[in-house]
């Protein structure tokens, strides 16, 4: 053995030593325990534009490492774990019940959840356990993915650096998202067609959002686009306008008026009501600018679930609002009025 071979052998003892003493020396969960980062949502900078998504959407990391997660939207997400069997809640303003504190470990026992939560706050969440656990957001059903916590010596496929990429990537496929019916440039005729509008007279037809959902191999991520489509329109007295919404991930609502507290139901004061047309559309008469007309939330009619029982055609995919009185209405969602969701309804003598 020469002394180049030799210093070599030293070397490679020396390593061999410093890995059996590494690997012998650690406890089962692994010391260096890691935080990763990944951000709720984006948009664009009119807000218009909302990805509804984690991004990235799928991370694999060891046991005992955390992640914690950034807002970035003026709409509200959270960042929820729920325990298998547990039900998806209706109300997302109180969490699991109840909200869980930042950096809250989650073992699939117990539910884990951040608040509604907007741009600038963070949502910390320990993972102690080995499993595969879906993220999802209360808000918003079709967003979800996946955590899977690996055993403390599995290799990772995927350091923070790839999960920006990742992320960068994610956010920009949504928000660029330019098909034949994106971008700024709508007008009534490029959107899918209004058909009840049309062939009821003197019936003018506002798209209230639209937007598009992609699958990842994790999960579900959403574009929402948070506008009403001619939504400023003129009409003359007597007509009725029909609000349609054309986004598969979110509802809006047509408020004219006082935002009422319950956002989910139909309103109208004071002595009005909120009827049903024939066609399941709810209807509504607005007879001054003082009237306070709220549709309750309006979706695109929701799809059958595996398993589920055929429930009712639900909720209401159509709004629509007769003006018989000349005058100028102000309307927004009262969902995303903070987005810059809003419009007006000019009434023509
Ligand atoms: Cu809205």
């Amino acid at each position: 053995m020469n002394v180049l071979e030799s210093i070599r052998c030293q070397r490679a003892f020396a390593f061999t030593s410093l890995f059996v003493l590494a690997v012998f020396s650690l406890p089962p969960v692994a010391g260096a325990q890691q935080n990763w980062n990944a951000t709720v949502s984006g948009q664009s900078h009119d807000m218009a534009k909302q990805a509804v998504a984690f991004l990235p959407n799928e991370f694999w990391i060891h046991a005992g490492d955390s992640i914690t997660w950034t807002f970035a939207s003026g709409d509200v997400h959270t960042v929820s774990f729920l325990t298998t069997g547990q039900v998806y809640p209706f109300d997302f303003t109180q969490g699991c019940p109840p909200v869980s504190a930042s950096g809250s470990p989650f073992d699939g026992s117990t539910c884990v959840s951040s608040a509604p939560s907007v741009l600038g706050q963070n949502f910390q969440v320990i993972f102690p356990t080995p499993g595969n656990y879906e993220i999802v957001c209360l808000v918003h059903p079709d967003m979800f993915g996946v955590i899977h916590v690996l055993n403390s010596s599995a290799a990772l496929p995927y350091d923070q650096d790839d999960y920006d990429d990742q992320a960068e990537d994610q956010r920009q496929a949504l928000l660029e998202d330019l098909g034949p019916h994106r971008g700024h440039q709508h007008s009534q005729h490029s959107m899918p067609a209004m058909l009840s509008a049309k062939v009821i007279s003197h019936t003018k037809a506002v798209t209230a959002g639209f937007g598009d959902i992609v699958a990842t191999a994790g999960g579900q991520q959403a574009l929402s686009v948070v506008r009403f489509f001619d939504g400023s329109i003129q009409i003359h007295a007597g007509d009725t306008v029909e609000w349609t919404n054309h986004d598969p991930a979110l509802g809006h609502t047509i408020t004219f008026g006082t935002v009422p507290a319950d956002l989910f139901d139909p309103s109208c004061s004071p002595s009005c009501t909120v009827s049903t047309d024939a066609d399941g559309a709810l209807h509504a008469t607005i007879t001054s600018t003082s009237q306070n007309v709220h549709s309750g939330a309006i979706v695109a009619l929701l799809e059958d679930e595996p398993g589920a029982p055929q429930g009712p055609v639900f909720p209401p995919t159509r709004f629509r609002v007769t003006f018989p009185t000349a005058g100028t209405y102000p309307y927004v969602c009262a969902f995303h009025d903070n987005l810059g969701m809003d419009g007006t309804v000019t009434v023509l003598p």
